[in-house]
């Protein structure tokens, strides 16, 4: 695994609010991945990923892809390769924050002729509000402009608030919420199996259809800055923390939000 990046590649990531890192995962680790996030992901579903189509649901939402949360919860196998702090070094390089609590993680399949992924950006979802959140996207496939790879518009992730915009059908919808985003040509990234993207949790991005018959595999987790605080908003919370948060708290349970890395200053 790739455990360093450039002051390029932490000057991409700040200027673009993503950062494509090919390679990220070597062939042995690709393999552990792929197996681990596959085992779990069949044993939820109860079901092999054995080429059936999307369209099976009955909104469109839920035939984007197979969104598999906090897997890292019941696979031990998915929690050892989460829980690697040096992903959380990685984070904290790229976005400056002091320290890295993990928020959530998910396995991201799109299936055979899923629908496309909207345009969005991730943090206005979560419990707290800040500009420094990090996500990682693993591509345990090849992701390509025919099978959903991932698409962004560079340069946005300072350009909006924090108002939840609903994930719905329209791809534009964000746009037309956000006007001046209209000015920004989406870029395609596409990615070999192994790669990584890193995503600030601010930046409009969304991903094309699946128009193959094959599944397009994806592994991410999102981080929290250290020191971010309790919007009011639920997202993976349990009901019992929040029962004794009030809005502005510090966010720190450890067992629902264990602190990944943290920087010595
Ligand atoms: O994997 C996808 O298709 C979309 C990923 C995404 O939008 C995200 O991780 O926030």
């Amino acid at each position: 695994m790739r455990d360093a990046v450039s002051t390029e590649e932490i000057e991409h990531y700040r200027e673009q609010g993503y950062l494509h890192v090919p390679g990220f995962l070597d062939p042995g680790e690709l393999e552990q991945w792929r197996n681990a996030v596959t085992t779990e992901a069949e044993r939820r579903l109860e079901r092999a990923l054995d080429g059936q189509p999307a369209g099976h649901f009955p909104t469109a939402y839920e035939n984007v892809f197979l969104q598999l949360m906090l897997m890292s919860r019941t696979s031990e196998d998915v929690r050892d390769l989460m829980h690697d702090e040096r992903l959380g070094r990685l984070g904290t390089l790229l976005t400056g924050a002091g320290g890295i609590h993990i928020w959530h993680d998910q396995a991201l399949i799109k299936e055979p002729l899923a629908n496309p992924t909207s345009l969005h950006r991730d943090v206005p979802y979560w419990s707290f509000d800040s500009f420094d959140a990090i996500s990682i996207w693993v591509a345990l496939d090849e992701a390509t402009l025919q099978n959903g790879c991932l698409y962004f518009l560079p340069g946005s992730q300072r350009m909006t608030d924090f108002e939840s915009v609903g994930i719905g059908e329209n791809m534009g919808e964000l746009v037309a919420k956000y006007p001046a985003l209209a000015a920004i040509e989406p870029v395609p990234v596409p990615c070999s199996a192994g790669d990584a993207i890193f995503i600030d949790g601010m930046v409009a991005h969304g991903a094309g259809p699946n128009m193959t018959r094959g599944y397009r595999r994806a592994m991410t987790c999102a981080y929290m800055p250290k020191g971010a605080r309790y919007n009011g908003k639920k997202n993976i919370l349990s009901d019992a923390y929040r029962a004794r948060l009030a809005i502005g708290d510090v966010l720190d349970n450890e067992a629902e939000l264990p602190l990944l890395f943290e920087s010595v200053t």
